[in-house]
Parts: structure tokens; sequence; C-alpha cells
């Protein structure tokens, strides 16, 4: 998939029955290939005539918007943060999930939150505690600190120079037509998905990001 314009709609990972029942099979078809590809389309829209941007990755887009014309930056930022914040969304998640965390990301995350049941404690608190729309972040700083934050809208972690290693969407689109106002019950069962192989990945990679 292209890393600059024209983005295209990155192919879920897994099967769109594959995180049931945890996540229905119609939440993920209508978030996937309708919301996310409408941030995909909708970001294209906002470059289409602003050639001098096509060569700039997602990342670039996501944290320098502000660099861009008044006309297009919250049309970027809403848009970029969308696609940014989905592919990792999806990504992160996994019908196989080993559901503890893996070596290091276990250690930093009993280092900030003396336990993993505290952690899921202190996730479910940002994820509930957005309010209206948004996202809840498990994020590492340049030493390998993680710590947890909340952001609304499409708003990433990048712009405070912190690398996401995890993330829940807490949008309604996100869990509504199964979960209706249960919030917590789908942030409950989100757990149960998390691609830990994936966050240990990242984790272990986040000089690659604190570098460039
Ligand atoms: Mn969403």
């Amino acid at each position: 998939m292209n890393n600059h314009y024209p983005f295209l709609l990155k192919p879920l990972p897994y099967a769109y029955n594959a995180l049931e029942p945890y996540i229905d099979e119609e939440t993920v078809t209508i978030h996937h290939d309708k919301h996310l590809q409408t941030y995909v389309d909708n970001l294209n829209k906002a470059l289409e005539n602003y050639p001098q941007y096509h060569d700039w990755s997602l990342r670039k887009l996501v944290t320098d918007f502000d660099y861009m014309p008044f006309q297009i930056q919250t049309a970027v930022k809403n848009n970029a943060g969308g696609v940014f914040n989905h592919n990792l969304y999806f990504d992160l998640m996994t019908p196989n999930s080993s559901k503890k965390p893996l070596e290091n990301v276990s250690k930093a995350i009993d280092n900030s939150f003396e336990s993993y049941d505290e952690f899921v404690k202190a996730l479910t608190q940002a994820a509930l505690g957005q309010f209206g729309s948004g996202w809840a972040w498990l994020v590492t700083d340049n030493s390998g600190n993680v710590k947890i934050v909340s952001t609304p809208n499409q708003d990433t972690p990048l712009t405070s120079n912190l690398y996401p290693i995890l993330l829940v969407d807490v949008w309604e689109h996100a869990y509504y037509l199964k979960y209706k106002n249960k919030r917590v019950d789908y942030v409950n069962n989100w757990f149960n998905l998390i691609n830990w192989q994936a966050v240990e990945e990242r984790y272990n990679n986040r000089n690659k990001f604190f570098e460039s």
C-alpha cells in the first residue's frame, strides 16, 4: 500500500467475522469498508489539488498538518488521523490473542502500572472517560516508559512525540450495533483481541520512530 497520496484502503488482516464473538462481523465490515474507506477518500480529496504534499507520508501528514494551507488543515488532520488510527487499530487485533502482554511490554507495564490487572483498569478508565468520540492509547516514550493517554476525535499522540503501541477506538461506530450504549462491555471484550505479538514488535522497534 502507498504511504503517500493517493492513499488506498489497507485490507483487513483477517476475515470480517474473525473477531466474533467480541466484535461482530457487521460492525467490522462497516467500520473497515465504510468508515475507514471514507477517511481514505476524504484524505485524498483534501490533497488532490495540492501536489506539493503528494509525497508526504501518512505520519508526516498527521504530525505536520499545521504547516499546510489553512483551507485543508482540518480535513487533513481529521482524515489522516482517521486513516492512521484505524490502520493501527485493525492491525493490533487478532483472533489468536495471547491474552497477556509478552516479555518487554509485560515488564514495561509492570513498571508503570504495578500489574497487568492495574493496567487493564487504567486503560478501561481512559476509554470510558473519553467524553464523546476518540481513542485510548498505550504509548511509549524514547526510554521505553509506557503510559496511557486518550485523545478526542481522530487526534493522535504522535503530535506529543509519543509512540503508540496499542489503541482502542471508542467512537460509537466501533461498538454500537452490538453493544448499544454499553461501551464498557465492548472495551472489556476488546482486551481478548489484542495482538500482543505486534504490540511487542512496535515496542521493541520504537527507536526507529524516535530517530526518524
Ligand atoms: Mn473508528
